[in-house]
């Protein structure tokens, strides 16, 4: 057998084995694209092109790549510690990692459970929810309320409450009693808000016809992005996260932010929360947290949810739930890197200054060719293009491999471009960006 990563060069029967995730694996395996290095703002791919990255990997690397004092934290702990048991024994990086999210998080947060992934984040608040409510003696709230276009990972709980249609459809019944909101993206209303768009707010009123369906007494919990990512960049409205919050706290519900993309400097502070003003009862994280670095995600749940679980006699379990490698100590020891790094670099305060530069630079986009509308928030952005007739998707993807090929990875979610360079982005990597998607949509049909 070849060991690959000695020659960093695959031949076609080498890339077979490999079923790749949310990719078109023959599209792909006839043409592949591969990195084999990474730093800073850069990757190198395997025949030796060095290519911005706009995109942060997949939103996650806000550090940059390969930072020095990420990287030696990392080896450090492999070799001193690989692994300890997560259940029933701890070590202290993970006590002191808890300890600097909760410092993040905004008020009454101040309680994190770990687990390895957004998507699994994401299941272990919707089971925290439930049991919460059963807990006080509330069990008959099961249901969950997403919203369309939502994405909050590929568990079963995550596809359930999201909304995107082509992550669903394949996958049967999965939870029930669910039900959505509407999305907010309004491109006749608010295209090219720079920020929050002004119209939209009272959508958050959907979520009182739909308690007056179910009754809040059958609803656990609100789930929302407070930016949604994935389906292209959808800004809340201003005052829709106020009005959910309100309507949530009225009727009992629980509401959860998933921060899996937002949070950790991304809009310019530790959360979307802080930015938006808007206090949730849990917040799911990931991505971030270790730059991207080594796997781990996590819930960050109130002291109100945390204390109704420590209730019972001393002794037992207060919740079944965990993972093999929750709190792994070299995702510790990556995640207590990371935050020190944003720290000693004031890194969410750089991205908050660097906003202003890189609403401008997209912005300049407005009147290219196929330009529709142009979202943006702290360092996330999406710009529309007009689809093309009969086949939605493809001019986004085309661009998308056209600014690979000189030199700039962004990435397309059907015709939506969306940017998020890491945190330590300079200005002219900005326009290095934006400038590269003009060319790039000046010769896309
Ligand atoms: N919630 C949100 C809000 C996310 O954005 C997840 C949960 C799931 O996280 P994991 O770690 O299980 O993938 C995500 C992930 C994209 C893209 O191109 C977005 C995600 C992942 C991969 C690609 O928009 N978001």
């Amino acid at each position: 057998m070849t060991i690959l990563s000695d020659s960093l060069r695959l031949a076609p029967d080498d890339l077979d084995s490999f079923w790749m995730p949310f990719t078109a694996n023959r599209q792909f395996k006839a043409a592949p694209r591969l990195f084999v290095k990474a730093e800073g703002m850069y990757y190198w791919t395997a025949d030796g092109r060095k290519v911005l990255d706009g995109f942060a990997g997949l939103w996650c690397c806000n550090a940059g790549h390969c930072r020095k004092p990420i990287v030696e934290a990392i080896q450090k702990q492999a070799a001193t510690m690989d692994y300890a048991p997560a259940f029933q024994m701890g070590h202290p990086l993970a006590f002191e990692l808890a300890n600097r999210i909760v410092e993040l998080a905004p008020g009454k947060l101040d309680h994190v459970f770990f687990c390895n992934s957004g998507s699994e984040a994401v299941d272990t608040a919707l089971k925290i929810a439930l049991a919460w409510h059963r807990q006080r003696g509330e069990g008959a709230r099961t249901r969950f309320i997403g919203r369309e276009r939502g994405y909050h990972g590929v568990g079963f709980g995550g596809i359930s409450v999201g909304g995107i249609v082509a992550n669903r459809k394949m996958f049967g019944t999965m939870l029930t009693g669910v039900d959505h909101l509407p999305h907010t993206l309004n491109v006749e209303k608010n295209a090219y808000s720079n920020g929050q768009p002004e119209w939209g707010a009272h959508l958050a009123d959907e979520l009182e016809r739909i308690v007056a369906l179910h009754d809040a007494s059958t609803i656990a919990a609100v789930i929302v992005e407070p930016i949604a990512g994935s389906t292209g960049v959808i800004l809340p409205p201003k005052g829709y996260l106020q009005k959910l919050r309100e309507i949530t706290r009225k009727h009992g519900i629980l509401l959860i932010f998933d921060e899996v993309i937002t949070a950790f400097g991304r809009v310019g502070a530790s959360f979307a929360a802080e930015v938006y003003g808007v206090e949730p009862d849990m917040i799911t994280f990931a991505k971030g947290v270790t730059s991207g670095t080594v796997p781990m995600g996590g819930v960050i749940v109130s002291s109100d949810i945390y204390q109704a679980f420590m209730s019972g006699p001393p002794a037992a379990i207060e919740i079944f739930h965990g993972y093999t490698y929750s709190a792994h100590p070299l995702a510790c020891a990556a995640g207590v890197a990371t935050l020190q790094l944003y720290k000693d670099e004031d890194l969410f305060g750089r991205a908050k200054k660097m906003s202003v530069k890189f609403g401008e630079a997209l912005h300049s986009l407005k009147g290219a060719r196929h330009v529709i509308d142009i979202r943006n928030q702290g360092l996330v952005g999406g710009i529309e293009l007009s689809p093309r007739a009969g086949a939605p998707g493809a001019r986004g993807f085309e661009a998308y491999l056209k600014c690979y090929e000189k030199n700039v990875l962004i990435r397309s979610t059907g015709d939506i471009m969306a940017i998020a360079p890491a945190l330590i982005v300079e200005e002219k990597q900005l326009d290095e960006i934006v400038q590269t998607l003009r060319d790039v949509l000046a010769k896309v049909d």
